[in-house]
Parts: C-alpha cells; sequence; structure tokens
C-alpha cells in the first residue's frame, strides 16, 4: 500500500529563524490568530505576576487638592467630586488594583450630590467631617467618621451635607467600587433618578433596628438580593469590639485583631464582589509576614505604623498616621509594625476569588 507521507511527518521541525517566525506571525495576523507559544508563560505564570505596584496617599498632600476641587466644581455640576486613587502603574486606567476603583469624595455644606443607580456596588468609608448623609432606598443615614456604608447593586443614592451649625466642614470619604470588575464583564447600566435628592420613605435608623441588632425579621426576603440589607455599619461599635478584643483575646501574629464586616442574612461579605475589614494593632506590634491574592486598599482610621511590602524582591515601606490611604497589590508580601498602636480599615475583592475556589494566602 502507498502511503504518501508530508515531508516532515514524524521527525522534529527542521530549524527555523526568527525570520521565519516573524514572517509566519505576520501572516496568520491577517486572519486574527496569534501564536500561544509567544504569551503562553506570561498568561500561565508560575505565580501572580501583577502589574499593580504598591501605592500611596498621604492625607497632607491629598487634602489640599481636595479642597481646591471644592471651588473648582460643585458636586451637582461633578455629579460625585471624586479626586480617584489611580494604581502609579496603571495610570489613565481609574483603578487603584486591576479589579477594584477607589477614590476620595468631598462634600461641602449645602451641596447634593444627585440620585442615580448603577449596576456597580460601592463602599464609603467615611474619613472626616460631620453633617453629610447618604440615602438609599428611601432611607438615609448620617456620615460620621469611621462608618462603613454601603450602596448595594442598582439602589439609587444620593448623598446630601445639611451644614448645620454644629457640623459645617467639608465631609471626605473612600468610595470603593467594583467598577473595573464590571467593565470587564460589560455588565455596566446606570440611571438618573427624576429628583436631586430621592423621596426619604423610612426614618433613619430602621435598617438598622431591622438587621443590624444581632436578630433578623422572621419572614420576608433580603431587599438587596445578594448585598447585606444593613447599609450602615457605625464605627462606635466596631471601635468598642476591636478595642475589648485587643484587651481580652488572643492577638493573630500576622493581624492583630482583625475582624470582617458580614451580611447578617448569608454569614458571607457585605457584597458579593468585595469585602472589608477592620483592624487593629496593637501598641509594640510586630507582626509576622504574609501575602494573599486579593489586593487590599487600606484608610488609616487611628494611630500610626508603618508597614513592608515585599515582591520579586523589592521592599517598599509605607509610614502612615490617620487618614493616609495605601493599596497592597496581590500576592505582595506586607508585614506590619505599630509603636502606639493603630487602627485599620480595608476591602479587597476576596469574595469573588472565594466564589471562584482560587483564593490563596500564605502565611510565613
Ligand atoms: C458613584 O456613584 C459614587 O455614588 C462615587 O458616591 C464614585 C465612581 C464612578 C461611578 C459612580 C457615589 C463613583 C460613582
Amino acid at each position: 500500500m502507498d502511503m504518501t507521507l508530508p515531508p516532515t511527518a514524524g521527525q522534529a521541525p527542521a530549524p527555523t529563524d526568527s525570520a521565519a517566525r516573524k514572517a509566519f506571525y505576520n501572516d496568520i495576523s491577517t486572519f486574527s490568530m496569534s501564536p500561544l507559544w509567544e504569551v503562553l508563560h506570561a498568561l500561565v505564570p508560575t505565580s501572580p505576576n501583577t502589574p499593580c505596584v504598591p501605592g500611596f496617599w498621604k492625607y497632607a498632600d491629598v487634602y489640599p487638592y481636595l479642597m481646591k476641587s471644592g471651588q473648582l466644581i460643585t458636586a451637582e455640576e461633578a455629579v460625585r467630586r471624586v479626586l480617584i486613587l489611580e494604581n502609579p502603574a496603571l495610570r489613565g486606567q481609574s483603578c487603584i488594583t486591576q479589579s477594584l476603583y477607589a477614590g476620595l469624595q468631598v462634600i461641602m455644606p449645602g451641596e447634593i450630590a444627585p440620585s442615580h443607580r448603577h449596576t456597580q456596588s460601592a463602599l464609603r468609608f467615611v474619613v472626616e467631617g460631620h453633617g453629610a448623609y447618604t440615602a438609599v432606598d428611601g432611607e438615609r443615614t448620617q456620615m460620621k467618621p469611621g462608618d462603613f456604608i454601603i450602596t448595594p447593586s442598582w439602589t439609587f443614592h444620593d448623598h446630601g451635607h445639611e451644614g448645620r451649625v454644629d457640623a459645617n466642614a467639608p465631609v471626605v470619604w473612600l468610595d470603593g467600587l467594583d467598577i473595573p470588575m464590571l467593565k470587564f464583564f460589560d455588565a455596566g447600566f446606570a440611571e438618573n433618578h427624576a429628583e436631586k435628592s430621592q423621596p426619604v420613605t423610612k426614618p433613619e435608623g430602621m435598617t438598622n433596628y431591622k438587621y443590624g441588632a444581632n436578630m433578623l425579621p422572621v419572614r420576608g426576603n433580603s431587599p438587596f438580593g445578594q448585598t447585606s440589607p444593613i447599609f450602615s455599619y457605625p464605627y462606635d461599635r466596631t471601635r468598642e469590639a476591636l478595642h475589648e478584643l485587643e484587651n481580652h483575646a488572643d492577638i493573630d501574629a500576622w493581624d492583630g485583631v482583625k475582624l470582617r464586616y458580614v451580611n447578617p442574612l448569608t454569614g458571607g461579605s457585605p457584597m458579593p464582589t468585595m469585602a472589608t475589614f477592620m483592624q487593629r494593632l496593637p501598641a509594640g506590634f510586630k507582626g509576622k509576614p504574609y501575602r494573599q491574592t486579593d489586593g487590599a486598599v487600606y484608610s488609616v482610621v487611628e494611630g500610626h505604623g508603618s508597614v513592608d511590602i515585599q515582591f520579586n524582591g523589592k521592599v517598599t515601606t509605607f509610614t502612615f498616621g490617620p487618614k493616609d490611604h495605601f493599596v497592597i497589590p496581590s500576592w505582595h508580601t506586607a508585614t506590619w509594625h505599630s509603636a502606639p498602636g493603630s487602627v485599620l480599615f480595608s476591602f479587597s475583592d476576596r469574595p469573588v476569588h472565594q466564589a471562584l475556589g482560587i483564593h490563596r494566602e500564605e502565611r510565613v
């Protein structure tokens, strides 16, 4: 039987010079194809090789520009008057990590940031000032420093500053949104409310009485789907819990005392895409190094300290105080130190890693 085989079948490919390969890549490019073997190692790295770098925003540097922005544009014209915290290695992409957006928002006494809704979930962490409120689903909540407030996906929300005589200074908060994730999925929708401020239909505090007193309604569905029904987690309660735990319970050698905020209906994170944490580094704390796949954004609430961040042999040290912000990217090794003690808020995309079964943490 006569079997005609191609000339190279069963043999090693003939040595090809790079010019021949380049010509080949050029030929297939016409047909929107490219060779996997040129990119395979970058596509499937042996460990996360994030393009993000650690970033630090000292409040003393940021504050004058926040105030200046207050003179340049009103909250109403801006819709949201925010200075975006961009990862220094991802400028122009409006993100602090590849999956998360962060910004510092300022509202002046008397201003309103008009009501709208979008599929992106948002968190607010109040940095300073009194007299502002956020409205979600017909209920307002006062924004006090250290409060963690959420805007569930597709709920109308607006912010305002009442400018009371006893609370007449600008209010600044950290915004965290899952914007890059929704962009990745091409699942972003948004619309404006017909009115600047949504009608208030419930007295302030009703949500926390209903869901935030370690009790739940006997009947009824989750009002915001996979998102927590609680939209304000006030700092006074968080602070007391961490303080008492620091004094009377075990201190974790890596984290100090660290708690996660919780959706009381599920036990999971407050939002499906973002986890939030508050941690206390006791006075004299010298932490052990750890790394995790979820890059995290930090807002310093109280005290002072420093964090050593190590990645691929390079060490970056941030020395932080109140209202400073910083980002520790994925798989960067972090080690905490605090002489006087410190309180840190943080958020990350951990729930998504966990939902996909790819979350990793390594504690040295
Ligand atoms: C938004 O709605 C807020 O509601 C803050 O305060 C930041 C960034 C991009 C898109 C929507 C807010 C935002 C945002």
